[in-house]
Formats: C-alpha cells, structure tokens, sequence
C-alpha cells in the first residue's frame, strides 16, 4: 500500500484513539509515541508475513546469528527510514503541530548490550534485511539491559536500566513457539535396538518463551525477525504449600531462579568468570534458539540430513559456543543421527567471529560447574575433546602431550570455549585485517596451523542507515544534493563527493552543518550540566567503554600538560578545544570507574579556572549508549581512537566518526589501519608504536615506564600533580592510577606514546587554523567511508562464510 500524508494522519488519529482513547488535543507524548509506533507496525505487518512466506516457499537457506547482546537503541525513527515514509510522517506530525524528534525522546533505548560487539549485532541486522540476506537475530529478552549510568559527585554510579518498564511496541509475544530448556539433572545411559540412548532426568525445566521484533529492510519490503528469548516457569509460579505454611522465600525460590535468566544483561565487556547464572544464560539461548530453527525447519518437509544446505548459523564470539553441543544433542538424541552425519551436519553449519584477544575474554568454565549445569552437554564436549585430541596425536602431534594439551578443549578442569568454537565450526574469522594476522600468527596459532582453511578476516562495518541518515539528516541531503541517491544503497558510491573536497561553497556547507551540531550539543550540555561550550572550538571526542587499552588516560595526561602550559603562558598560542569524552565502566573495574572520576575532576579544575578557560574545556557525558553516540558523532571535529596497538580489535566508533566527516587522530590498531589505507596519510594523523615495536617491548620487557617519569619534566609533573593535593581534595585518591602506569610498569604504554601523541595533536591543532584545508579532508573522509558500512560487511560474509543467496542485486 502507497502511503500518503492524508491516509498516514487519517491512521494516527484512528490509532489515538482506538490504542490511547484519546485525541490530538489531548494526547501526552508518551501517548503520540505509542500510536505512531503501533501504527508502523501495522505497515510493517503485511510485508513481514509475506517475507516469512516467500522464505517457506522459495526453500531459501536461512542465517541465524546468535549473540548475547543486541544493542538496538531506538526503533521508531530508524523503521520510518527504512520504510521510505519518515518525510511524510514528519510532516503529517507537524500538520498536527507535533514534533517528531521530540517524540523520539520517549522511546526507551534497547541497551542489550555492552558496546562494540553488541552494536556490531543490532548494524549486521539492519544490513542482512537491506541488501536481502534472509538473517535473523537470536539473543535474550533481559528485563534490564545495560545499566544507566550517572555522575555523582564524579564518580560513575549504576542503576538499574528500566527499558521494559512500559509496553515495548515493536515486539511479539509468541507463546505457542515457546520451547523447554532443561538444566541439572542427571543422563541415565540405556541401550536399545544396539544404540545408546541418553535418557535425561529429574531436571530443572525453564520455559523459553520468544519475542519477535521486526527487522525492516531499507525501502525493499523485505522483514527479517531478532527473536529475543525470555525465562518463564513451566508449570507452577510458586509453591503454594510453602507459601501456606509461611515460608515466603522459599515459595518463590523456582520461580526466582528460572526468572533470573533473563533477568538482567551482564555489565561487562569481557566475560564473567566462573558464573554459573551466566553459563545457563548462554546455555538458555542456544538451546531455545536451535530448537526453534530446527522446528522451523521440520516444516519445510526436508531430510535433516540436508540441514546445512537450509541453515547457517552464526556465533558472535564465543557465548553462543554451546550451540554447537547443542545441535549435537538434538540431531543425534532426538533426529537418530550417529555421531559422524551429526558432526558433519554441525560443523557446516556453524561459523564463528573472534572479537577480542584480551585475555580476560577467554572463556572457560569450571569443568564440574559445567557438568552439573548440564549434564548431557558435557558428554558431548568431552568427546568432541577426546575424538579432537586423538585426531590431533593421529595426525600431527604424535607424542606431542604438550601440544595436545594446549589445544584441548578440556585441559586444567576447565573447558575452553574458544577451542570448542574453531573445532565445531567450519569458519573462524577476526574483525579486522591486523586483528585476523594477530589471530593466525599469535593467540590461535595452533589452531591456524592445523585448520588454515577455516581463518579469514571480515572487516567490520557499521549501518549508514543509522549513522549518517538517521544521525545526520542534514549531511544526508547535502550528499544526495550533490551526487544523487545511489549511495544509499550502494554506500561506495559516495566516492562521488571527492570532486567537490575543494569546492570552497561545498566546504562551507559541510562547516555550517558541523557547526550547527556543536551549537546543539553546546546547548545539550550547558541544560545538564551547566557548562559553557563555545562550538567555535574544536571538539575532539572520545567516546566508548572506559578501559586502560582504550587509554582515555592518554587524552588525560595531554589535557593536564596543556592545562599546565597555559597556567604557565595565559596568551600561549593554542586553537581553543572543548574534551568530550564519554563512556560507561564495568562496575567492578575500579580502574576505569577511577579514571571517570579522574576526568571529572580534572574537568572541573579545568573549567573553573579563568586563566585557561577561553583555550580548554572538558566534558564528561553521561549514561552513554545508541541514543547519545547518535548525537556525537555528528558534532566531532576531532575522533579519538588511540588504543594500545594491537588491544583494539576493530573498533566501529572509528568509522561511525569518520563518516560524519572528523578527523582521526589514531594508533595503528584495529580497523585505523583500514581508515588510514581508504583515506591515505594526508587525511588521518597517526602516532603511536606500530605492532612489531609493541610485540617486541612485551617480549623482551626492555620498556621501564620509571625512565620516562625521570627524564621527562611534563610527565613527571603530570604524575605528582595527579598523586598530590593540587587536583583533588583527598591526596592518593588517583594511586591505583599512577600505580597502573609507573609500580605495574605501564600495561599499555601510555607514556610511551605521550610525546608522540602531543606531537600527533600539535599537527591537529596546525591543521584546524586552515580551514580550507581542514574540510576538504573532512570531504575525502566522508567520501571514503562508504566501505565501512555493514551493508560491504555482510556481503562478505553472505558470499564467503554462509553462502546465502542475496535478494537485492543491486548490492555487488
Ligand atoms: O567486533 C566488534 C567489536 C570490536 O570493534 C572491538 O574492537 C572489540 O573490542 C569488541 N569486542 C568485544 C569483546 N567481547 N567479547 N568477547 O566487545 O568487538
């Protein structure tokens, strides 16, 4: 159905009131908002059936990308754009005398999700549903998401995340699709007809119970599902003779526990080690999410044997790593499959992405939590383990304990996910080009060596859609205006720009919507914290969890040296910065929640100083996630992305910046490399060491952070300043600090790469004054950035790892 303005104000007012039983005149936001959304789900709603049933009736395979976290932000304004009528709304809205970005507001972020890998989860959907894959999201449906963070007194302070508090209108409650998950337990072993049968009893049964949202296309009437699956009591709520007999607590126990599955999302971004709740989480999903596919799959009438020409399934990272078991048990236990057709069938199917090489993110789980959590599971990883390590001695490592050792699945009472992911899946890659060499030359070395076919490295991307048409209308139209709208759905395409990175008018329109972002965001922060932000000054933003590898700290150390030189020489000759930074800390890192209340305390010496306040300004906002990266990527003239080389993954802010047209001020790390290789020397300040000088300083351990705090009067000032009275009230309150760079010998070589940095920023600083010459590398860097979508991603993975077929040709 074509909507137009009228038909579209005719349905808001009809949904006012048979939804709110209200009228325009009355109606609250919160009302307005709730219309408007269940009236894009009604649009929505024809063209999601038919994709199910073209998707029946076509046999085409389906992906299923499994992950813990779903970091979706909001909905409402991201659906309009897809369904190419967010124009007519708006304006059908402003007939009404509503405004649509303030009806944005009430929308609850779906904060699903710590950061990049979560994010990384909510753009693939976004493209896999744009360029035609038919992909689908399975993750939990937490009752509380990521934590809110706020600011008191300095120090961060978490509370819970309602996100659910009122309806959420994009989802489906799907009961009749619900599906048991058992836990406990104990496997009697029987033989019948000359086949073991694996006979699970006296579990624990958890309902899972699904909720559907709609994943829409950009304007291709194509609807993919994210399917988040929620803990529910199988039978009973409580126990109602407990209850009689007074013992409350006891009553409520069964239903407490089931329900704390999906209760709340872990607040880390690397694992938590040894919890057993967060094992029957992973647990939870990948059982509820296999037997739906495999029930689903029973109803297109095909052999099981064919299963991996009908499915894909992807695990992001190693949390979903027990749906490999998982498929295990049910192909041999309930489909009859022997052993062999079952890990056949398995291994095709699965692929698995690496996003990290922290150490710390390494799962592995205590061999008897994990056996007593799920009984037949384990059975079926320790064979996979024993079969993997006789392979192994048979093959290559005849004799070679220690070698078998070390690739085992289960070694020192533990169980290795991250082996138990390359063994049971047919691909393996990193994120990004540095990520993938370190991967195959360092952390999974083995393992590359004796699988080297599986490894391949998909950079990672982000979704234009949401960072630059939905975040950045304005540049979206002066794109358009001057080289049509093929970019959209061919984001290469906006190459076409670099012809005008010199055409002074041209330049000048990119400045004036930079500018009037910076005015917005002054205004944002002057409201909620009080400060005055001047947008003439440059705004050099550093946005994303709060780690040491992340070196917030580095921006720290050169805001305290140029706030001592300027103390020094009030008429010294810098171009005015405004710092942003923002970012959320795992609660029990005590590190990074001291570096929050390091910035801010810095920020607030910083600001209330007169002799520096016209040259330096720092800001530190909280609570960040989808909605705010939103608002700042459009107001930084200058993207930090200063990672310790090689701790950084990829990175995607990097490219979320860089297509908002910032400058970057980068290490070689991660995906900078790619940025830099896409835009070229000229149009990126690098610093830094360079992988094999880092790899070389943590192998032969030469590097001594104390001969850096001796010789260098800047740092050595920096670091007592930071010890003593002269920045905060209670002496040592920044030990742990100072401790972590010169007692523990600087993990990640932030005074290293100090006097690198200093210069990488004076070169910044240098750059700005020319203004021409600043937006003309700005163009190049929006121009460039087309190939940092996800829509470039997922093609890749579509065509080389899950071989699906792509609907929309027009994605080559
Ligand atoms: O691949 C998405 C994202 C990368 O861009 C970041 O560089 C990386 O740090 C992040 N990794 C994680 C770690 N999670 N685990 N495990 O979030 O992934």
């Amino acid at each position: 159905m074509m909507i137009t303005k009228n038909i579209f104000k005719n349905d808001f007012i009809k949904k006012l009131k048979t939804e709110r039983g209200t009228t325009i005149d009355e109606a609250t936001d919160l009302d307005i908002y709730y219309a408007l959304g269940s009236l894009v789900r009604d649009y929505i709603a024809e063209d999601w059936v038919n994709t199910n049933k073209r998707y029946i009736k076509k046999g085409e395979k389906q992906v299923y990308y499994f992950s813990m976290e779903f970091l979706m932000g909001k909905l409402l304004v991201s659906n309009l754009i897809n369904l190419g009528i967010k124009d007519i709304c708006e304006e059908g809205l402003k007939d009404f005398g509503i405004d649509l970005e303030k009806i944005e507001e009430v929308e609850k972020d779906q904060g699903l999700g710590n950061g990049g890998l979560g994010r990384l989860a909510a753009c693939f959907l976004d493209s896999m549903a744009s360029i035609g894959v038919p992909g689908h999201g399975c993750g939990i449906r937490y009752n509380y998401g990521l934590f809110e963070q706020k600011i008191i007194d300095g120090y961060q302070v978490e509370f819970p995340d309602k996100w659910l508090q009122y309806e959420n209108v994009w989802e489906i409650r799907k009961e009749n699709k619900a599906v048991e998950v058992k836990f406990g337990g104990d496997v009697r072993v029987v033989e019948e007809n000359g086949r073991l049968k694996f006979i699970h009893e006296n579990y624990e049964s958890v309902l899972a119970v699904p909720y559907d949202t709609p994943i829409v296309g950009y304007k291709n009437k194509q609807i993919n599902t994210l399917r988040l699956w929620s803990a529910e009591t199988v039978k009973r709520d409580f126990n109602y003779t407990c209850f009689s007999k007074g013992n409350y607590l006891k009553a409520f126990e069964y239903k407490n526990s089931v329900e704390a599955i999906s209760h709340v999302l872990y607040p880390n971004d690397a694992y938590e080690a040894g919890k057993t709740l967060r094992l029957k989480q992973e647990y939870f999903l990948v059982s509820a999410g296999i037997q739906s596919i495999i029930r689903t799959f029973k109803k297109r009438g095909k052999p099981i044997e064919d299963f991996d020409d009908y499915v894909a399934i992807h695990i992001n990272d190693t949390h979903p790593a027990l749906a490999i078991p998982e498929l295990m048990r049910i192909l041999m236990d309930e489909e009859g499959l022997g052993w062999d057709e079952a890990w056949r069938i398995t291994t095709n199917t699965i692929a698995y992405t690496n996003h990290t090489i922290m150490s710390e993110a390494l799962e592995k789980w205590n061999v008897d939590i994990f056996k007593k959590l799920l009984p037949r599971i384990y059975m079926i990883v320790h064979e996979i383990n024993e079969r993997f390590c006789r392979e192994l001695w048979n093959t290559r490592y005849y004799g070679n304990f220690e070698k078998i050792a070390e690739m085992a699945i289960i070694a020192d009472n533990q169980v290795k996910m991250a082996h138990l992911a390359i063994v049971g899946s047919h691909s393996v890659n990193g994120v990004a080009k540095l990520h993938t060499e370190i991967l195959k030359k360092q952390e999974l070395k083995d393992f590359y060596e004796y699988y080297p076919y599986k490894f391949n490295n998909k950079t990672n991307g982000i979704s234009h859609r949401r960072w630059l048409i939905k975040a950045n209308p304005e540049l979206t139209k002066l794109i358009t205006e001057a080289i049509g709208d093929g970019w959209i759905r061919v984001p290469t395409k906006m190459r076409g720009l670099l012809k005008y990175k010199d055409d002074p008018s041209y330049q000048e329109k990119i400045y004036t919507i930079k500018q009037n972002h910076k005015i917005k965001l002054a205004k944002m922060i002057k409201e909620k914290q009080g400060i005055d932000v001047d947008p003439n000054t440059i705004f050099d933003i550093h946005a994303k969890r709060i780690h040491e590898y992340k070196r917030q700290l580095l921006i720290v150390l050169y805001i305290m040296y140029l706030y001592n030189r300027l103390k020094e020489d009030k008429n010294l000759d810098i171009y005015p910065r405004t710092f942003i930074f923002a970012g959320k800390a795992a609660p029990a890192y005590y590190t990074a929640k001291q570096i929050i209340k390091l910035i801010n305390t810095l920020a607030k010496k910083v600001n209330n100083d007169k002799d520096v306040n016209d040259k330096l300004k720092v800001v530190f906002l909280e609570n960040y996630g989808v909605s705010l990266a939103e608002k700042l990527i459009t107001c930084a003239n200058v993207s930090e992305q200063v990672s310790t080389t090689t701790k950084e993954a990829s990175g995607t802010g990097n490219m979320k910046f860089m297509m908002n047209g910032a400058i970057t001020i980068a290490t070689l790390d991660g995906a900078n490399i790619d940025i830099r290789n896409a835009v070229g020397d000229e149009n990126i300040v690098i610093f830094g060491l360079k992988e094999k000088e880092i790899l070389k300083l943590y192998r032969n351990g030469t590097y001594n952070s104390m001969d850096i705090y001796n010789n260098d009067i800047r740092i050595k000032t920096i670091l007592d300043q930071m010890q003593g009275k002269s920045l905060c009230k209670k002496e040592g309150e920044f030990s742990i600090i100072v401790d972590s760079l010169l007692k523990h010998n600087d993990e990640f070589f932030v005074l290293k790469d100090f006097d690198d940095y200093v210069k990488a920023q004076e070169k910044i600083d240098k750059l700005y004054r020319n203004q021409s010459v600043w937006q003309e590398k700005s163009i190049i860097n929006i121009g460039c950035s087309g190939v940092f979508s996800s829509d470039r991603t997922i093609y890749e993975y579509a065509t080389g790892i899950w071989k699906v077929n792509i609907y929309h040709s027009y994605y080559k």
